[in-house]
Order: structure tokens, then sequence, then C-alpha cells
């Protein structure tokens, strides 16, 4: 047996080998002679694209021929990380193709390292819809994803002289060996114009004539699943000018206005937007949002009718999740195909397309929610501006009609109208989602209990089912298994198998373990082995060296100030202050720590940028001082994106998630820390709430308000600091730390209008720290909620949270590929 297994294997072995061979040969047309590792990236990608294609056209085939309900699941961004080691790990290969390449002479992990890191999203919500992704095909649901395929992503961030400088992200400037150009999927989009009105047996008919058009093309990427056959899609479309209509300029001779307009036409998809949290109100924003719903619902209308059918039976095949409001006016651009292009009446077009689309809200930062001018809407898209008109008109005489005792009911309908009637006026797209879905969903309990209870009480008062918990989650494939081979490898020898990475609530089993001291020795050692691969990436990154037997203490996410890095780097001035204080014998006993923070700031964001440059600046003073030594470092991570996330986090001791209680959504990178063994320095706030209630509230340190009593706080949010940390003020503003003329309005707003609470939860938290240390201190004691913590994560896999989702929004069952026998 050993000897067919040995020749099966070798057989593979060659399988592969050939396969990239021929690649190297006559898809990049090299030869050995200008064989580099770069072209051998891209030839092995090609020939794992080829089994991808495989698995991928069977998927399809049988989702066609089962005919079974499909989810659309529509995201204006997809932070897809790279693909490579994520796809050997999904089908089984990764061992093989590293065999195999070991012999053409290259190592399989720096091939990795070639791989461009595709950046299209900003943070939580994009990198969410791909872990999602990768959870549906693992599942065998029939579904898709939507967005954009951007030619420019998320910047590059350069850090100079401590201040961010952001660089164009031209991913593109290499071929992508894992997407398919589809130029036979095309649809025309169109833009401006007029709505032009005729009566028809006493209907009123609608006619947009529009001014525009340009066409979107298909670009497929295959997602495949874990431990499965399935291998779903990712359609990103691209925009390119149509040649029919400036056919008319080229005729008059205006050739340049040609040519202008085509320009113009190709500029919608090239840039992601860098905004995180705040909306830009930009035309070419709005244009992008209605690009992709367009071409996405045509899609996925094209493919409902290959199957002729009757209209009644759409919500039965099709359910589309909008991945908060950007894919929002997918719900207008529906109803205004079935009643302008099918002619079905409008009750009958409600009625199927509120059945078809739920909506995930991913902020209670009312600053965030989406609102576009009327006028604006009215120049782009007039007729979908009277469809949402239409729209409003009947869900306020439903309100009134509820409402029709309540002495504040024109407070309600007010507060629930689609438009704002401000200056100017716009319109509102959440209440847009709410009253054209049929779920709501928020991304963690707590969440989502704020927005019933505050952000959309009313509607919550007037639709009560509407309205869901869906707790995000993170895939273990990508989260652990590629990013964290040591502990991969732990799980695997002690569980006997690989199954956890289907079932992440298997590793709860080794609690068992927790008193062996084997394991525990094996799994300190993994973690050592993480913070050593990191602390080598921050000296060819930063060239600064970190003390490996230091805690490392870690802060990565979007630049935000209700995220409160600026609460952490007050707490590094806190100790840095405290050990200068200290006598040579005291310093000697303290714990020593690694501060780390990464994470982009919105390019127009001033205060996030300042909290960056004031980072840099605590790192050049405590970095230099010889009285400090190795004893505190601080490092600015540049460039946080996911590849840098799976070096990152896998070496983090203690994971900082201290956003003001009430403010986070949820969090995702709080659970991929944990998962990987850090113990969380947080708040009450998002998923905290409920990783907390699974690893044990003693195996985290949680500081600060709770959500109720943020409110009460923030009435005194003038109050003085407290003389500790009036000290570190007047450091910053005395110039300490950079220069006090940039620096010292972050300080004063904190001390004049602190909306998210850093002055009244500061003391709470440098308590909480100090406890850390002493925890630290005890080394078994450290361990122990480490393990406890990383065990104890299986809810939070995106597996579970996509079976929620299948179950009680989309009505979903599986499709799956039968495995051969
Ligand atoms: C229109 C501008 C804009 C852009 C992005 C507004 C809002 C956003 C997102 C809502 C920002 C975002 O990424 N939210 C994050 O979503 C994650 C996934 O659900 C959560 O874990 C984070 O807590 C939430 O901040």
């Amino acid at each position: 047996l050993w000897e067919l297994m040995a020749e099966y294997i070798d057989s593979e072995k060659s399988t592969i080998q050939k396969s990239i061979v021929a690649h190297v040969e006559y898809t990049l047309a090299r030869t050995r002679f200008n064989f580099d590792k770069n072209s051998c990236f891209k030839a092995t990608a090609l020939s794992i694209r080829d089994r991808l294609i495989e698995s991928w056209n069977d998927t399809q085939q049988l989702f066609t021929a089962e005919d079974k309900k499909r989810v659309y699941y529509m995201s204006i961004e997809f932070l897809i990380g790279r693909s490579m080691q994520n796809a050997l790990v999904n089908l089984g290969l990764e061992d093989k193709y590293r065999e195999a390449l070991e012999e053409v002479g290259y190592k399989l992990e720096e091939l990795y390292d070639e791989e461009v890191d595709p950046g299209l999203g900003n943070g939580g919500l994009g990198r969410l819809a791909s872990c999602f992704l990768d959870s549906l095909a693992t599942l065998d649901y029939p579904a898709w994803g939507y967005g954009i395929r951007y030619d420019y992503g998320i910047f590059r961030q350069m850090i100079v002289k401590g201040y961010q400088v952001e660089m164009p992200d031209y991913w593109l400037a290499q071929m992508n060996p894992w997407e398919i150009e589809r130029s036979d999927v095309s649809y025309d989009v169109y833009f401006g114009g007029r709505v032009e009105k005729r009566w028809e047996n006493g209907v009123e008919k609608s006619n947009w004539i529009p001014s525009e058009t340009v066409k979107a093309v298909a670009y497929d990427n295959p997602i495949p699943g874990y431990d499965t056959f399935n291998t779903i899609n990712l359609r990103l479309w691209k925009s390119i000018p149509t040649n029919e209509f400036d056919f008319q300029s080229f005729n008059q001779g205006d050739y340049f206005r040609a040519i202008e307009t085509r320009q113009k036409a190709e500029y919608i998809t090239s840039v992601l937007y860098p905004n995180d949290s705040t909306p830009s109100g930009k035309e070419l924003r709005l244009r992008q949002q209605y690009f992709f719903c367009c071409a996405t619902i045509q899609d996925v209308i094209r493919r409902f009718l290959k199957k002729s059918r009757d209209w009644e039976e759409f919500p039965d095949k099709v359910a589309i999740q909008l991945n908060d409001t950007h894919p929002a006016i997918s719900i207008p651009e529906l109803l205004r195909v079935l009643v302008d292009k099918y002619g079905l009446e409008w009750q009958r077009a409600w009625n199927i397309c509120y059945k078809v689309f739920s909506y995930t809200n991913h902020t209670v930062m009312p600053e965030a929610l989406e609102k576009w001018s009327i006028e604006l809407f009215e120049r782009l898209l007039p007729r979908h501006l009277e469809i949402i008109y239409l729209i409003n008109f009947h869900f306020m005489n439903q309100v009134g009609q509820r409402y029709a005792n309540d002495p504040k009911k024109f407070d309600i309908m007010g507060y629930m109208s689609l438009i704002e009637e401000s200056r100017p006026k716009t319109v509102r797209m959440a209440n847009l989602c709410i009253v054209g879905s049929h779920a709501v969903n928020g991304v963690a309990a707590l969440h989502s209990n704020l927005l019933k209870t505050q952000l959309f009480a009313r509607f919550h008062e007037y639709f009560p089912n509407k309205f869901q918990n869906k707790t995000n989650g993170v895939t273990p494939r990508r989260w652990i298994k590629c990013s964290n081979k040591p502990l991969s490898d732990l799980y695997q020898k002690y569980l006997e198998s690989n199954s956890w990475l289907s079932d992440l609530t298997e590793t709860k089993s080794l609690m068992r373990f927790i008193d062996n001291e084997e394991f525990k020795e094996e799994f300190r050692l993994a973690k050592q082995q993480n913070k050593e691969r990191l602390a080598r990436w921050i000296e060819k990154e930063c060239g600064i060296r970190v003390p490996t037997d230091a805690m490392f203490d870690i802060m990565v996410k979007r630049i935000h100030e209700y995220k409160r890095q600026n609460l952490f780097a007050l707490y590094m001035i806190h100790r840095y202050f405290t050990l200068k204080a200290m006598s040579v014998d005291d310093r000697a006993k303290q714990v020593k720590r690694v501060f780390m923070v990464g994470g982009k700031a919105a390019p127009g964001y001033i205060a996030a940028k300042k909290i960056i440059k004031l980072i840099n600046s605590i790192g050049d003073v405590v970095n230099n001082d010889p009285d400090i030594g190795d004893l505190m470092k601080v490092v600015f991570l540049p460039n946080y994106c996911v590849s840098s996330a799976q070096i990152i986090i896998p070496a983090a001791d203690l994971t900082e998630q201290i956003s003001t209680a009430g403010t986070e959504a949820s969090g995702t990178s709080n659970m991929k820390f944990v998962m990987n063994g850090a113990i969380i320095m947080g708040t009450m706030d998002g998923a905290n709430v409920e990783i907390v209630e699974d690893v044990g509230i003693q195996n985290s340190f949680i500081f600060g308000a709770r959500v109720h009593e943020v409110d009460k706080l923030r009435q005194h949010s003038g109050q003085p600091a407290g003389t500790r940390l009036q000290k570190l003020f007047d450091a910053v503003k005395n110039g300490t730390f950079g220069n006090p003329k940039e620096l010292s309005s972050l300080i004063e707003s904190l001390e004049h209008n602190d909306v998210y609470l850093v002055k009244s939860d500061f003391y709470s938290y440098i308590e909480k720290q100090a406890e850390a240390d002493a925890t630290y201190k005890n080394q078994d004691q450290w361990l122990r909620m480490s393990i406890t913590g990383a065990l104890n994560m299986g809810r939070f896999s995106s597996d579970r949270t996509i079976k929620e989702y299948a179950d009680e929004i989309w009505d979903l069952e599986s499709v799956e590929i039968p495995k051969p026998s």
C-alpha cells in the first residue's frame, strides 16, 4: 500500500511540475534561462488556477442543474488578501506543491511573498465580505460575490518622518493570475438624462431616456471552499466605454470630446475610496455604486430567466445581501427593471423586491450614515429618484395611518422618511434599505441591540420582526491555518486530524490538556516562533530591533478617534514616565513591552493623521533613550494590510480592543487575535462582549465605562483630566513628543470635548494595564489564559455566522459536488 501511495503522490507531484513548466513555456513564454522567482510564482499560480477553473465549472454546472435558491453577496469592498496559500490550503495541496517546487528549486513560502496583496477594501467591512465568501464556498452554499474591480486599491501607506504619506496602489501592474476576464459577459449601464411618461390602458408608464452609457465587464475570481470540490465565484465589474454612444461625436468630427467621454467611462472603477466611516459625498462614488448595482441586477435577472418562469418565483431563487448601504440603489434598480422593463404592476414588483433584499448595518456612528443630495441623485439617476419618492409615498401613508392618533405623528414620519428635509435635501440610504428589505441585522449582539433601541428605534417599533443579529466571524483557514503554522501543527498533532478547520468548536476539547506541561510548552513555543517572525519583519520594514522576550502589545486597525489609538498612546507616555522615574534596580524588575500600532488614516482625516505622528514621535523619544533600552519599544507598523496582518496577529501577547463602549459595531481583529492566543485588553464593546462570554472574563482584561453609562459620562466631557493624566497632556503640549504646534490640538480636543471618553476611561485603563503586567510576570498563568482564549473561539468562525444567515435570513440550502467514493 505504501508503495502505491508513494507512487500516487509522486505522480501528483510530477503532474504539478508538468503543469508549472507548461505555463512557464507557453503562457509566460519563458525558458529555463530567464525562469526567475516571479515567473515561478506566476506559473505556479496559473497551474493552481487551472484546478480552480475545473472545480469552478463543475460547481456552476451543478448550481444551474439543481436550480436551488442562490445568495448574492453585494459589497463595494472585498479585502481579498493574497490567494496562493489560501487556495492550496483549501484544495489540500499545500504539501504537494511544496515538494514539487522544491525539486524545481523554489521554496513555496518564498513564492507566497511574490504575490501582490489586492487591497480592494478599507478595513473590517471589506475583510468580512472575503471571510464570508470563504465560508460560503466551504459550506457548499450556492453563492456569488459581486463587487468592483478597482484599478487602484487602498493606498499604500508610507511613514516619512513620522507622517503618513499615501502612495497609489496600482496592483494590476503585474498580471493578475487569478482572475478570468469575461469579455463576453458585459452589460450597459446608463446615467443622466430624463424620464418620459406615457399612458397605456389608463396606467402611467415611465421610460428613462439616459444621456450616458458605459459598459460593465465581468472579471471572475474563483473562491475555493475548504475540504470540498465546490468553488464559488466573486464577480468584479470593470467599467469600459461603449462604442455605439460616441459614434455620433466621431462622425461630427469632435474627436477629442469622444475620447474624453471614453476616459470618463473608464474612470468609474479606477479607484477605491479610502474613506472608512465617513461618506465622501462625491458624484463618482454614487456612480460607482449605481454602476455595480445595475450590472449585478442585470446579471442576476439573466440567470433567473435562463429557465423561463414566473416572476413570483424570483424570491424563491434569489436572495441579495446588501453589505451596508453602499449597494442600496439595487432596490430601486430592481423595481425599475420589473416595472419599466418587464411591465409588472407596482405592488406586485414591491412584493417581490422586499423579499429578495436584506441589509447589514456596520456602524452606529451617525456621521457614517450615507445620504445623497436630491440634486445629485436627480441629475445622475432621475428615474431612481422617482421610484424612491414612490416607495416613500406608500411608506409614509402607512406610517401616517399607524400613528394617526399619535400627537408626535409628524415627528415620527419625519424621522422615518427616506427623504431628509434638510438643506440640501437628501436621500437617506439606510432608511431605504430598512424599508426595502425583509431583514436588517447588526454584526454583534450589543450592536444589534443598539440598532433596535437607538439608531433605528422607530423602525424597530414599526417592523419588530425585521431586526436580527448576526455576530461576525472570521475564517480559521486564513486566520489560523495560513497565518499560524506552529499553532496549526499543534492542533493537528493533538486532535489527530484537521477537522477543526471545518468545525472550530472542536479545539475546545483540547482544554483537557490545560494542565499538561508538554502541551503548554508547545503552545508557548508556537507563540515564541511567531514573535520572532514578526521581529524579523519589523527589522526589515522599520529598521528597529525589538526584544522577543518582551510582551508584544499590539493595536492594528483603521485609525479613528472612536477606536482610541490616542488612549493607547497616552498609556505609552504614562509608562515611559513611570519607568524614567524609577531607580535602575526597580526598572530591572519591570515587564518589558513592545508597543505596536498599525493602521491607515483616511487621507482627509486630520486628527487621525496626527495620532499617527504622535505615536511615531513617542517612538523616537522612547526607542532612543538609553535609560530605557529594551524595557520598552514603540513601533508604528507601516502599511497595515491583510498580508501583514497574517504576520502581526499571531505574534501578539496582548491585543488592544479599546473603543468607547457602544461605538465599535463588532470588530473582527479581536477574534483573529484571540484565536491566535492573544489576550484582550479591551472595553465591553462590539463582539468583545461575546468573546469574553465564551473565553471567560477572568481570561481577559476588561476596563472602562459600560455602554449604559456612556451617555451620562458624555455630559461631563469637559471635566478635568486628573493630575496623572494632565501631566501626560502637558508633556504633549510642551513638546516632549513631537512638535506641539501640530500635536496639541489632539490634547485640546480631549480637554474640551472628550466625545469618546478618553479621560473618564483612562484610570481604569492604566489599572488594567498594571494587572496585565502582574499577570505576565506569572508566565504560567498568562499561558493558561492565552490557551483558554484560543481554544474557546469556536463561535467566532465565519462558518457559524454564514450558517445563521443561510437559515435565518436567506432560507438557503447547500448544494454539494459529490466527493468521489
Ligand atoms: C460611506 C463611508 C463608509 C465607509 C465604510 C461608511 C461606513 C463604512 C463601514 C461601515 C466601516 C466598516 O468597515 N465598519 C466595520 O465593519 C466591521 C464588519 O462588520 C465591524 O467589525 C467593525 O466594527 C465596523 O467598524
